[in-house]
């Protein structure tokens, strides 16, 4: 039974594509739920609204609160106190503590990193810090990066925190909501994909660092609030998913200087109804992978590369905060060739972890959170 609705998935999926122009993306085929031999269990509950989950090399784990705490859950799931000298955060509508990324190279510098809503002059901005985490506390915060400039307004923050192969650190934005012009707009880091060093300073082959007026540490642009990202397992590239206006989320693959349409192109209208931009494509930008409409409202992601699950190896998991759900795609090469959704019942799912189990980790995006670990029902 579920092989046929795979099947069937997969014909909707070529069906798309083949009565779409060239200039068009696949579309999601929004299939209904998905039976799967799975369960989840209740890690750990009592959660804020956690935005971001991270393994630290000894199997506990690292989980902001967006209302701006910070805590460390061991294997049992047993909450740790807030740990002290994280950044202040500015806490109102979507803005807050969001994400969190441990140092590839944790075990010499013990560094760790969190993306947030930092106040200032001018209203507020994403920014990042790192810190060096030692019996419990925050020591030594650096801000190593902040959204230029900082705008009024609640919403649109991206952030997600994803270490490259090459040790530099890329950080998604959002287009604060009330800008989104800003996203096409290289003076800006608005609506960007920014790539930075370790340290906060600037890659040198970075695709803008030899453009006047261009920041430097931009790697793509025209992107709208991107909540989810993640390294391809084979490529070690960045692959992104970003929350469109109504009927525009989209699956992006983003690649240095390019422009990926926002708000010019999009699948998306407006919540009103009203037209966005230009149009769905236009030469010079971007076309998404894929997008879904109705939208799913993206937020986390990873690649499985797991053994507990072997036919999800190299499937792609994201979360759904609306209508709630975690969403796999199946791929072959850049391309989607099928799309399942599970858990519906799980509410919000704010982000998708896989543990050095092997087993996937989820967030629920609720004022009583938790961390729900996924794992297989033995069939016989
Ligand atoms: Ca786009």
């Amino acid at each position: 039974m579920r092989h046929a609705a795979a099947l069937f998935v997969i014909a909707a999926i070529t069906t798309a594509i083949a009565t779409s122009s060239a200039a068009q993306a696949p579309r999601s085929p929004t299939p209904p739920l998905s039976e799967a031999p799975i369960r989840t269990t209740i890690v750990a509950k009592g959660l804020e609204h956690p935005w971001g989950l991270a393994f630290l090399p000894n199997g506990s784990m690292l989980v902001t609160e967006r209302a701006g705490r910070l805590r460390l859950v061991d294997k049992d799931g047993q909450l740790g106190k807030p740990i002290a000298g994280v950044p202040q955060a500015q806490v109102a509508g979507q803005g807050g503590l969001l994400d969190v990324a441990v140092s590839p190279t944790f075990a010499q510098d013990r560094l760790v990193y969190l993306s947030y809503a930092e106040p200032g002059e001018g209203g507020a901005g994403t920014a990042v810090a790192r810190a060096r985490l030692d019996a419990g506390k925050f020591n030594d915060l650096q801000v190593i990066w902040r959204q230029v400039p900082k705008v009024s307004g609640p919403n649109h923050w991206g952030s997600r925190l994803v270490f490259a192969r090459d040790g530099t650190l890329f950080v998604t934005t959002g287009d604060r909501f009330a800008h989104r012009e800003r996203a096409q707009d290289l003076a800006t880091t608005i609506g960007k994909v920014i790539r930075i060093n370790a340290d906060g300073s600037i890659p040198q082959d970075n695709p803008f660092v030899k453009r006047g007026g261009a920041r430097p540490e931009i790697w793509s642009y025209g992107h709208r609030n991107v909540q989810a990202a993640t390294l391809h397992p084979q490529t070690g590239q960045l692959w992104t998913v970003e929350h469109g206006a109504r009927g525009g989320d989209e699956l992006n693959h983003p690649q240095a200087g390019k422009n990926y349409g926002w708000p010019v192109i999009t699948y998306g209208v407006d919540y009103s109804g009203a037209r966005i931009g230009e149009g769905q494509a236009k030469p010079g930008m971007e076309q998404p992978v894929y997008y879904w409409d109705p939208v799913i409202a993206p937020s986390g992601a990873t690649f499985y590369t797991g053994d507990v699950f072997p036919e999800w190896r190299g499937s792609l998991f994201i979360g759904s905060l609306r209508p709630g759900a975690l969403v796999r795609l199946t791929m072959s090469g850049d391309k989607i060739t099928a799309e399942e959704r599970y858990l519906g019942d799980a509410g919000r799912i704010r982000d998708v972890a896989q543990g050095p189990d092997g087993l996937l980790y989820l967030l629920t995006d609720e004022a009583d959170g938790r961390i729900l670990r996924v794992e297989p029902v033995k069939t016989k």
